[in-house]
């Protein structure tokens, strides 16, 4: 366990859902770093997929079936906006739709996405806070033999059938760590880094490329651990593994550890991958096996547990930069 604070990274689905496990455990003492690579605009409206799926993951009212989007939904704008030649093919629900229309007037009105998110968390009682990894805009640009694709064209439209070749994340050259970032990195009581098991090309790459933020954690001389996304050379939700496939990777945890190689500290890998500890030790990182499927509040939980228990593990001075 560790003392303090804790930063996690997250994406989608499976980094919300450490993070609600983290934050049972730690309340406010924990900061969520969220990436705004998927984010896009659609029928005029701010769509930052990942960070309100973080959002109403820890509000718990995060649709079960999905993942993603406002449990108990229902579809009368959808459907009407279809009838009317709108695009029926990303799926704004009528609760969920609040949140764009909200956070797009306010972004038009100059309010950086920062404050809006903390303010949203706010308002849905979330203690924990999250952040977007940066006020200014990046678009994950999907790289394929048929051409560049936008990230939700890729994922929703194609259905991550089309295969990959590299990811482009455009404007993050103009992209800077948030104040609030910064701060958290800042604060004293900094226990450790979490990478969560969200994807490592379009969820934590995007994060840890906004200029000066991978060197700034590292600097920060703390644990960093990760959590593999991957368990049995599969991945748990989404494309991660059909992308290293395609990519000419393993698709294995080690993988996963050797993309994060010279980052992090150590890493936490499911019970089904427990033979490849030796290997994984053998890079340098401490190790942890434990179950890291999150079916469950108390999985997550448990998961949550074993990442903090870890990151107390990584002997004094691995930590520091
Ligand atoms: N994912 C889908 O597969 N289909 C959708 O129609 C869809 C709509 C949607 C609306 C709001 C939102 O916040 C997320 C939504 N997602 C949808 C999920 C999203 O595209 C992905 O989860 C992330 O971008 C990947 O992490």
């Amino acid at each position: 366990m560790i003392a303090g604070t804790l930063l996690a990274l997250a994406g989608g689905v499976g980094g919300a859902k450490l993070a609600d496990g983290l934050a049972a455990l730690l309340g406010d003492r924990l900061g969520v770093i969220v990436n705004t690579g998927d984010d896009f605009e659609h029928i005029g409206l701010s769509i930052s997929p990942d960070l309100d799926t973080v959002l109403y993951t820890l509000a718990g009212i995060a649709n079960p079936e999905t993942g993603w989007g406002v449990a108990g939904e229902s579809w009368a704008f959808l459907d009407q906006a279809v009838r009317l030649g709108g695009p029926g093919w990303f799926r704004l629900g009528d609760r969920d739709l609040a949140i764009h229309v909200l956070r797009s007037e306010r972004l038009r009105r100059g309010e950086r996405l920062s404050a809006i998110t903390a303010d949203f968390c706010r308002r849905l009682g979330v203690a924990a806070r999250l952040m977007p990894m940066s006020d200014a805009p990046v678009r994950t640009v999907v790289e394929t033999a048929s051409g560049p694709l936008p990230f939700q064209d890729y994922f929703v439209r194609h259905r991550c059938e089309i295969p990959v070749t590299g990811f482009v994340f455009a404007g993050i050259e103009q992209a800077r760590p948030t104040p609030e970032i910064l701060a958290a990195l800042a604060a004293e009581e900094l226990g450790a880094i979490v990478l969560g098991p969200s994807n490592p090309f379009v969820s934590i790459d995007p994060i840890l490329a906004v200029p000066g933020l991978k060197q700034a954690l590292r600097r920060r001389g703390v644990p960093i651990v990760a959590v593999s996304p991957i368990i049995a050379g599969a991945a748990v939700k989404g494309p991660a593994a059909k992308m290293m496939r395609e990519l000419r990777l393993e698709v294995s945890a080690l993988a996963v550890a050797e993309h994060y190689a010279g980052f992090i500290d150590g890493v936490l890998i499911d019970e089904a991958d427990a033979a490849l500890a030796p290997r994984l030790e053998a890079l340098g990182l401490a190790v942890r096996v434990a179950p890291t499927l999150m079916k469950t509040p108390e999985d997550r939980r448990a998961v949550a547990g074993h990442a903090l228990t870890l990151a107390g593990a990584v002997p004094a001075g691995r930590g520091s930069a």
